[in-house]
């Protein structure tokens, strides 16, 4: 299929003898008594074999060659799995699953036996692994700096129709992709106060004495490029006790006391804070941002210094990346470590510390914006307070300087926010802390520059860019698809597997040509006989793989509207009921997604959506043309599973409210059509893939906000000119979903009908009639698998090596290699 065609013996033979060395020596088993996961940590610590020497080498001749090296802090890299990445990218896949075959072993059950590691929530964390992939890819030199978090994001499960959330533990059978680096441990203070001293020269000085001290330990995973075009790491920090400490409090008889202190240390890095948006500031995660932007800063300074170069250089071999505002207390430790160790002065260190940082924002929702208590941030931080006070002033004086006396303007870009209790808004921080800004969208770029940002803009005009998110097609083509790139090879050449990017174009020609059209309905047909067989063994429902699989996989939120689909689902269901001799097309509405624990409105959709499936999968009137599925612990792993099975894919966020999304583009990677909003990316979709090849739908940012200015969140005239609507409202809200509890919905609709925020109601008709063009189109197969054929071949753009390759050029200045 995909990799490298038939794999020569000798290499076979070679990795099979690896794989039993590392079976017997290091896991410690028989070929005959090992289980699959045993297999699969004797083949990792094979292919590690393979990636270490590339990876040394990588290392020392960007130090040789002074290369400037990229630092992407992010409290979150969503990886998943890696072995079949890795093989991949390594040129060594055909020859694993030969070799472990000639074992008597098969490659697709020791794939499954590696846990995912789910370090992240949602589409920042992924975003962040698909470009530590694309930069090795591009031979860019980068380090992501993160935290080793014991529990990444909890499993969930489905009781009764509820979420229920476990711990998640995906280390307990240790983790063989990982190196840990105990001799790099970084000193990390935490409270106490700040001093002020005279250096040796008479100059002023602060020393900051925290009141406590623990260690953040580096744990490294090499991050392989295509065809090993570079190897770069991942360094995930570790929390650990202060040794002397502990052992000052054990010797003077203080055992439970230093026990204690080491616990609280350690656990900053238990466990990934489960929200997708900011929830009320929990001292814990300032802690855990904090702990990691500071190691990170101390060991890349540390790295700096240690090849001989001058602090005035860093912005010459350091570009530092935020994800979002989660590290941007870099901005004052930055300064800190700049004036307070290292002796330089204010404006120096500002200008360095500018010029190294940059920022990315991923959200406008107002209850997403971080910020910080003021007298928190003192207590656990004082050294950085004093800092952000000083940047503070330093702004509002150079603004005044130049004339700007408008106070209301003034208080709009400060970084206190004065009125909801003193609070240090971090995005402003991370705002005049970089010399660059991004959004992730050309349509969220553009509402940053009116919205979050429009005062901080008209200031500094050319600090706002925009930078379109992408997605790795080697994961989500190659890896997730094989059966889909085999097709692709075959039609455009075995060159397309080193330059999707381009060379998907070439599908073009060929969107008319039946035997293509037929290519692709048989690949996405053996896709969803496989998801079918997933659904079945997991939810033992049966699935038509006739049917129209219409696919809705993403964190639970209401700006993403599940809730819309699920009302198109009830007015599907009640159009059949109402007429059961009329023809119909069978289709699969198919929801994954995590909801918040805290979340109580997104695990009553939740709900919702499983108690819609109950009624209506066992109803007789429906005779299986509708199906609705709700497959528990969304992950990448079920991500890759469904998203080549997909011959829909749902992108239906109230316009204006979803910065990107990047499932979009995998899907239509795929070659799913998408039903969706003039959204994030899919606006920027639809004029690349054309708009006559996506359905799109519904009100656009700018009438959205301009219904929310009239104040018109009453729907009862949409709600009286569609029946359809009104019936499923009415059948929800009365308990037709929900007989043991007839009112469980009914405050969720009454929401809907008075206070209709993210305009449900308003966008129903359009999507309603957006779904019958759906249903239109698939009975005519030939359209329909043009349209598909077109949407793989247009899509190619949206890769994250070309998103990579615009940072590298616009915002890090580093030359691209790959
Ligand atoms: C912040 C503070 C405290 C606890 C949690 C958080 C937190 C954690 C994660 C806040 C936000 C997130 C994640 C946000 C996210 O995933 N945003 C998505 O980013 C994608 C990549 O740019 C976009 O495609 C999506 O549109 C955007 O929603």
């Amino acid at each position: 299929m995909q990799g490298s065609s038939t794999p020569v013996p000798e290499q076979v033979e070679n990795f099979k003898q690896e794989v039993l060395t590392r079976l017997r020596y290091d896991v410690g088993k028989d070929a005959a008594d090992a289980y699959a996961h045993d297999w699969f940590e004797a083949l990792a610590l094979a292919a590690r074999r393979y990636i270490v020497d590339g990876w040394d080498e990588a290392s020392h001749s960007i130090d040789r060659g002074r290369r400037k090296r990229v630092y992407y802090l992010s409290l979150e890299f969503l990886i998943g799995r890696l072995l079949i990445d890795n093989l991949s990218n390594l040129g060594l896949l055909e020859i694993a699953r030969e070799a472990l075959l000639q074992l008597g072993v098969d490659l697709e059950q020791v794939r499954l036996a590696e846990p995912d590691a789910a370090l992240g929530n949602g589409g920042l964390g992924r975003l962040a692994a698909c470009f530590m992939e694309s930069m090795a890819t591009l031979d860019i030199p980068a380090y992501g700096y993160g935290i080793r978090y014991e529990h990444g994001l909890f499993r969930q499960s489905i009781a009764d129709g509820w979420q229920q959330e476990q711990p998640e533990t995906w280390l307990d059978f240790g983790n063989p992709w990982e190196f840990e680096r105990p001799e790099c441990s970084i000193s990390i203070g935490f409270g106490g106060s700040v001093y002020a001293l005279n250096g040796s020269d008479g100059s002023a000085r602060q020393h900051w004495e925290p009141m406590e001290r623990l260690r953040a330990v580096a744990y490294d995973m090499p991050i392989v490029g295509w065809r090993r075009a570079g190897v770069n790491t991942l360094r995930l920090w570790r929390a650990r006790g202060e040794e002397t400490l502990k052992l000052d409090r054990f010797n003077a008889g203080d055992h439970l006391g230093a026990v204690a202190d080491t616990a609280r240390a350690e656990s900053i890095s238990r466990v990934l804070y489960p929200a997708d948006s900011t929830e009320a500031g929990q001292e814990l995660r300032l802690r855990q941002e904090y702990f990691f932007v500071s190691a990170s800063l101390q060991d890349l300074l540390q790295r700096h210094l240690g090849q001989g170069l001058a602090l005035a250089s860093l912005p010459a071999r350091v570009a530092i990346q935020l994800n979002d505002t989660h590290p941007a207390i870099a901005v004052a430790e930055l300064m800190r470590l700049l004036l307070d160790d290292h002796y330089l002065q204010w404006e120096q260190a500002w200008g360095l510390t500018v010029a190294t940082l940059s920022y990315t924002n991923h959200t406008l929702l107002p209850e997403a914006l971080e910020s910080w208590p003021v007298a928190l941030m003192e207590r656990l931080l004082p050294r950085h307070m004093q800092i952000i006070y000083l940047v503070n002033a330093f702004h509002i004086d150079a603004l005044r300087a130049k004339d700007i006396h408008d106070f209301a303007l003034l208080r709009a870009v400060s970084l206190i926010e004065e009125d909801n209790g003193r609070r240090v808004r971090m995005g402003n921080l991370a705002f005049l802390g970089s010399h660059s800004v991004n959004g992730v969208s050309a349509l969220h770029t553009e509402l940053m520059r009116e919205t979050v940002f429009r005062d901080l803009h008209r200031l500094y005009p050319a600090r706002i860019s925009n930078k379109t998110n992408g997605v790795t097609f080697r994961r989500w083509l190659f890896q997730a698809n094989p059966e889909l790139t085999g097709l692709l090879c075959e039609c455009l050449g075995r060159e397309l597997l080193d330059d999707p990017e381009r060379r998907l174009r070439g599908l073009e020609a060929h969107a008319g040509d039946a035997a293509v059209q037929r290519g692709f309905a048989q690949q996405r047909r053996h896709n969803k006989a496989r998801l079918a067989q997933l659904v079945e063994e997991r939810l033992g429902i049966r699935l038509d793989v006739e049917a129209l699989f219409d696919v809705q996989v993403k964190r639970i939120h209401e700006y993403k509207r599940q809730l819309l689909n699920l009302l198109h689902a009830v007015a599907l269901y009640q159009d059949i009921r109402n007429d059961p001799a009329a023809p119909r097309l069978p289709r699969v509405k198919i929801f994954a997604g995590k909801a918040a624990p805290s979340y109580h409105q997104a695990k009553l959709i939740i709900k919702l959506a499983n108690d819609i499936a109950r009624i209506v999968n066992d109803d007789p009137t429906v005779r299986g043309l509708l199906k609705v599925v709700f497959i528990p612990n969304y992950n990448v792993s079920l991500a890759e599973a469904i998203i080549p099975a997909a011959d829909l894919s749902e992108q239906i966020s109230t316009a204006g409210l979803e910065a990107s999304g990047t499932s979009n583009m995998k899907f239509a990677l795929n070659g799913a059509l998408t039903i969706g909003t003039l959204d994030g990316a899919n606006v920027e979709m639809s004029e690349r893939i054309g708009l006559e090849n996506l359905f799109i739908f519904g009100l656009t940012a700018q009438q959205v906000e301009a219904r929310k200015h009239a104040g018109e969140l009453s729907m009862a005239g949409e709600i009286a000119a569609s029946p359809r609507l009104q019936e499923a409202l009415q059948a929800i809200g009365s308990g037709v979903f929900s007989p043991d509890d007839a009112n469980r919905y009914t405050a969720l609709v009454e929401g809907l009908r008075h206070d209709d925020r993210f305009m449900l109601c308003a966008d129903f008709e359009a999507y309603w009639q957006a779904q019958a063009r759906v249903e239109a189109l698939w009975r005519e197969p030939a359209r329909w698998w043009h349209a598909a054929v077109l949407n793989t071949a247009r899509v190619g753009w949206f890769s994250s090596d070309r998103t990579i390759r615009e940072y590298a050029e616009e915002i890090w200045k580093v030359p691209v290699g790959g």
